[in-house]
């Protein structure tokens, strides 16, 4: 655990990064003074679209499962494009790349998705070793993209920790042009990574398949710098927008604590 980057605002941290993605992220969050991702896992691009539209207003970051949206085609990312524009966020494709380097190559840039030519964020596993790193590089550095590392997984009888998460930290290390950070529940490292957080509610507890749920105000004093919730926001249909508002609400307060700057002004 790093204290100096763990107490650093999000405006000190832009000079720490180089990376455009990470870049434009740091600077969406301060715009907006919001570090909530809302993960939108819906499966079909009329809900996918409604849901983005609604809580556009409060977040930094969209986070996708393009893989699940059963009318997909190319229009659902033009439309996806003018509502980040509309509401000023960025893309997260929640794809988690677990191949070799040749192959991720081609599921990163090809296939029906295409995934890099329109997320500025993606993320892989480090099971297969460092070759996944620089695959995924050789599409996403030339257009400006990011990659995050699942270092940490929120569910149940997660592999991944100790040595593992370990390990994802030092191949994070070999690549600190594109890796920008981590998909964990606390910080790591004593460099600046960005550490993107799942499994969040303000109710904890968990779901009937192994997630396990914390809240904004304890991921963000472990070290989450954005906090990703799904079901918590877009649970109840049609409260989408107020919900990610209250979620808005509470990261920023969290953060403030964590920086020690205070609460209600800058809300
Ligand atoms: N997600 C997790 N935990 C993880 C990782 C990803 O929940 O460790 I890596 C994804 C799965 C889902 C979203 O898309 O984040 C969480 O959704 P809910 O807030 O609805 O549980």
């Amino acid at each position: 655990m790093s204290p100096q980057v763990q107490t650093q605002t999000y405006d000190v941290r832009l000079s720490n990064h180089t990376n455009p993605a990470a870049r434009a992220l740091l600077e969406c969050i301060l715009r907006k003074r919001s570090n909530l991702c809302v993960s939108v896992d819906l499966s079909t691009s009329a809900e996918l679209l409604e849901v983005v539209d609604a809580v556009g207003p409060s977040v930094c970051l969209i986070k996708t499962h393009m893989d699940i949206v059963e009318d997909f085609d190319q229009s659902v990312i033009d439309r996806l494009r003018v509502l980040s524009e509309k509401h000023d966020f960025l893309i997260f494709e929640d794809r988690k790349f677990a191949d070799i380097g040749n192959t991720v190559v081609l599921q990163y840039s090809k296939g029906v998705h295409k995934i890099a030519s329109w997320a500025q964020l993606t993320n892989a596993h480090v099971v297969p070793g460092s070759g996944i790193i620089t695959g995924l590089a050789s599409v996403g550095l030339p257009l400006g993209r990011g990659l995050l590392l699942l270092a940490e997984m929120s569910s149940a009888g997660t592999l991944a920790q100790g040595a593992y998460t370990d390990a994802a930290l030092a191949m994070a290390r070999e690549h600190r042009d594109f890796v920008v950070g981590f998909i964990a529940q606390r910080r790591l490292g004593d460099e600046d990574w960005l550490i993107l957080t799942p499994g969040v509610q303000l109710g904890s507890g968990g779901d009937s398949m192994g997630q396990q749920y914390n809240t904004p105000r304890e991921v963000v004093r472990r070290g989450a710098d954005v906090i990703i919730v799904g079901r918590g926001v877009y649970g109840k249909r049609g409260e989408a927008g107020k919900e990610a508002e209250r979620y808005r609400k509470e990261g920023w307060e969290a953060y403030l604590a964590r920086v020690g700057g205070g609460t209600s002004r800058l809300l």
